[in-house]
């Protein structure tokens, strides 16, 4: 009994109002320590996190959130995976903590824009609802500190074609040369069948162009609607594909995604885009190449 209440006794002198903020809510920032190392900017646009799905690189999301602040988040579509989640639950402690930091970050003031994608639809019923400093829409216009008008949209109802890259992965994989031996195996059989040779370089690189021919229409799609509307440029993500380049004097900026690439656009005091990898990549880092999904 005595040593209860000299435990009790212990908590509730505990001084808990010194106690620093971020070791009370683990959502919250980190030791000052990391302080100096954080990057601050104007704005960041995330999207297609798939949250709800193994894939989503939640953790690195969560790294690239503590290290990068700024004063407009934009989650531009596909960030919960809701039709994943109609099959099974899946929601691990990672994944509440990116929600938890980004709910943290909006309660000490930086303005949220959730912009649906497809992946999401289920939340295009609530668009033009805000909930505090969050603001649920399915486009926006942003204003950037250098006159530009931008166009946030995740961009599936320009999909022409649902993309598929499971050809893209094979480029720069060890696959790649293994099937190349194969083909070789695979061609002498069909010599000795008394059949055709057959080039897998061909076929592949078909394939490849076909799949780069589909970024590219749904890039000059995004472009031509954007010129229409009379903007300066398109902030999208969807096709999991992070760039920032012109088309048709058009600014088209895709964010990317956090199931491959792990990739943010950032806009700094003076209005200027960049992609930004996470964790970043070190001299001695290796690219890793780039998997499969269908998750667009
Ligand atoms: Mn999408």
């Amino acid at each position: 009994m005595n040593t209860m209440e000299t435990g009790l006794n212990f908590f509730e002198k505990l001084p808990l109002d010194t106690v620093p903020e971020w070791m009370s809510d683990p959502a919250c920032e980190d030791p000052p320590i990391h302080c100096t190392e954080r990057n601050h900017h104007r704005s960041i646009w995330i999207s297609d996190v798939h949250l709800g799905t193994s894939g989503a690189k939640a953790e690195q999301l969560c790294d690239f959130l503590k290290y990068n602040t700024c004063e407009t988040l934009y989650l531009v579509g596909d960030i919960i995976d809701g039709w994943r989640m109609k099959n099974r639950a899946y929601w691990p402690q990672q994944h509440i903590n990116v929600v938890r930091r980004i709910l943290t970050r909006s309660k000490r003031g930086t303005k949220i824009v959730y912009i649906t994608g497809n992946h999401d639809e289920f939340l295009r019923r609530y668009s033009g609802m805000s909930f505090g400093n969050i603001h649920l829409v399915d486009e926006y216009i942003h204003h950037s500190p250098n006159g530009k008008q931008y166009w946030v949209v995740h961009g599936d109802a320009f999909d022409a074609v649902v993309f598929n890259k499971k050809w893209l992965a094979m480029i720069g994989d060890v696959a790649y040369d293994s099937l190349f031996k194969i083909n070789t195996w695979f061609n002498h059989a069909r010599r000795a069948l008394g059949m055709r040779q057959w080039s897998l370089s061909a076929y592949l690189k078909n394939k490849v162009r076909n799949a780069f021919s589909i970024i590219s229409n749904y890039e000059t799609t995004l472009a031509d609607e954007c010129k229409k509307r009379e903007l300066d440029g398109v902030i999208c993500g969807h096709i999991h594909h992070p760039e920032v380049k012109e088309i048709n004097d058009i600014q088209y900026a895709n964010c990317g995604d956090w199931v491959e690439s792990c990739s943010a656009l950032v806009e700094d005091k003076q209005g200027h885009l960049q992609i930004v990898q996470w964790p970043q990549p070190t001299r001695n880092s290796v690219m890793e190449p780039v998997m499969e999904s269908e998750m667009v």
